[in-house]
């Protein structure tokens, strides 16, 4: 026994000795990581702190190749272009935000600080047509919830997010301050919780694309868009397509009103009234001819869901004049490419659906159907026409409840657009999108303690989803 125990005794010894250094080796070398680490986070980005570039294009690798050409577009007109792919993204930053999405806008940061970089071009939409969502490229979902009179909306895409890198007092803008892994929060009947910024800090646009096909077609159409020649007299040509978004509601028309505002910064643009009150507007005919004829922007102020966009006669809410997704098919404006704007169309540029599952989505008989994808992408996804990009909202969004107020309405946004690119003679897609954010935030005192369904909420939730599909580095007009 007394043998025994010696042995086991110095079996003990030996095994705790080794357990020792093991464990003093894992502490070197967890020392050593975290020096690693630290450096990456101090000097991270492929030793490339030399550069500066203007233009950052995130991708899965699976699209690099087919983003190439774009590269060498951007680069040959003097935007200096970082194409990178999601993976090298995820292992440069491994110190991790909470999820793939917060990674990203991390690398942003670091690319913005690093690089220099203004613009930022993500091309990943949903991976497929499935009910489950799987993305190229992640999304954020702000968790700002109000409801629309009965509906319930309780999240919504964002990729604003992504834009708002700092606060005011230049520390990360995280959209999350109770760090519990829900963002931009504002909760039902109560005051927010998160406190975003808002404010952007570079200038984000996003090419949702399912696959290679839909890469190559818009990078074509973005290269053809910007090498083109804009002398022939069509770019000078802005479509307004407006009616009374509500009848007897307010007692003018709405969308003829709005509009009319926004038109007054485009002097030098011939002003292309598709109005109701005109007798221009009668049924999507209407709209497909002009857009046909070609026109450098087309605007569209009414009612909206994923798959269409609408409005009403005068005073008549039971006739609905709108334009679906396969009214689209005869839209064959070529290389005539307006930029479209729709901020008060609900829904239109809500780019997560699919066909196995749609939200919003309804016949004229309040049965769901389900559609590939939404009205803003299908027009930018177009290989013989459409648009070059359209910003327009991914949620339900609010008009301002009086025209005279001029208080958070989501026409403001588009308004605000016309007078970045009309009178303030900005002429980059991406700075016109951001300082326009910028101007309707600079109109507003926001309560972020206001709990109620119709008040300052609505205003924030606006801004949130008012979202570019497209490039923020294009040259509206072209180069020649
Ligand atoms: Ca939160
Ligand atoms: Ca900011
Ligand atoms: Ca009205």
């Amino acid at each position: 026994m007394t043998n025994n125990r010696a042995i086991f005794s110095k079996i003990g010894t030996f095994f705790f000795i080794t357990i020792i250094l093991i464990s003093s080796f894992q502490v070197f070398a967890l020392q050593n990581k975290l020096l690693i680490d630290r450096q990456f986070i101090s000097k991270p980005i492929n030793n490339l702190l030399d550069d500066s570039y203007d233009l950052l294009i995130i991708a899965p690798t699976k699209f690099t190749p087919y983003l190439q050409p774009l590269v060498d577009h951007k680069n040959k007109y003097g935007i200096k272009t970082k194409l990178v792919d999601d993976e090298e993204v995820y292992q440069q930053i491994y110190w991790t935000g909470s999820d793939d999405a917060e990674n990203i806008k991390y690398f942003i940061k670091e690319a913005y600080e690093n690089w220099e970089i203004k613009y930022v071009l993500l091309v990943g939409g949903r991976k497929d047509q499935s009910k489950e969502e799987t993305w190229w490229i992640p999304v954020r979902y702000s968790y700002l919830d109000r409801n629309y009179s009965t509906r319930i909306e309780n999240k919504f895409l964002c990729d604003l997010y992504f834009a708002d890198i700092y606060d005011s007092e230049g520390n990360f803008s995280s959209w999350d301050d109770n760090e519990n892994g829900i963002f931009g929060e504002w909760i039902e009947n109560g005051p927010a919780v998160d406190f975003p910024d808002l404010h952007p800090d570079v200038f984000v646009g996003r090419l949702p694309c399912r696959n290679e096909y839909e890469v190559k077609t818009i990078v074509n159409k973005i290269i053809n868009y910007e090498t083109g020649s804009f002398s022939d007299s069509w770019f000078k040509n802005i479509v307004a397509i407006a009616g009374d978004t509500y009848p007897k509601k307010t007692d003018y028309i709405d969308g003829e009103v709005y509009t009319q505002e926004g038109l007054s910064y485009m002097s030098d643009f011939e002003h292309v009234k598709i109005w109701v009150s005109n007798g221009e507007l009668k049924n999507w005919i209407d709209i497909v001819i002009p857009i046909n004829r070609g026109c450098g922007f087309v605007w569209f102020s009414g009612h909206g869901g994923p798959h269409l966009w609408g409005t009403h006669p005068y005073n008549d809410s039971k006739t609905w004049i709108d334009i679906k997704l396969r009214h689209f098919t005869l839209l064959i404006n070529r290389n005539k490419l307006p930029v479209c704007l729709s901020a008060s169309g609900c829904f239109n540029n809500m780019f997560n659906v699919s066909l196995g599952h749609t939200d919003w989505v309804y016949s004229s008989y309040g049965v769901k159907y389900n559609i590939p994808r939404c009205w803003g992408w299908t027009l930018v996804r177009k290989s013989n026409g459409g648009s070059i990009a359209t910003i327009a909202s991914t949620a339900f969004s609010y008009e301002s409840s009086d025209i005279d107020s001029g208080v958070g309405g989501c026409e403001r946004l588009d308004i605000h657009f016309f007078e970045q690119y009309g009178e303030n003679d900005i002429d980059i897609l991406g700075e016109c999108w951001g300082k326009a954010v910028d101007a309707f935030l600079d109109n507003q005192n926001i309560n972020w303690a206001d709990p109620s369904n119709t008040g300052d909420a609505l205003i924030v939730k606006n801004v949130e989803q008012w979202l570019l599909i497209g490039d923020p580095s294009l040259k509206i007009g072209g180069y020649n």
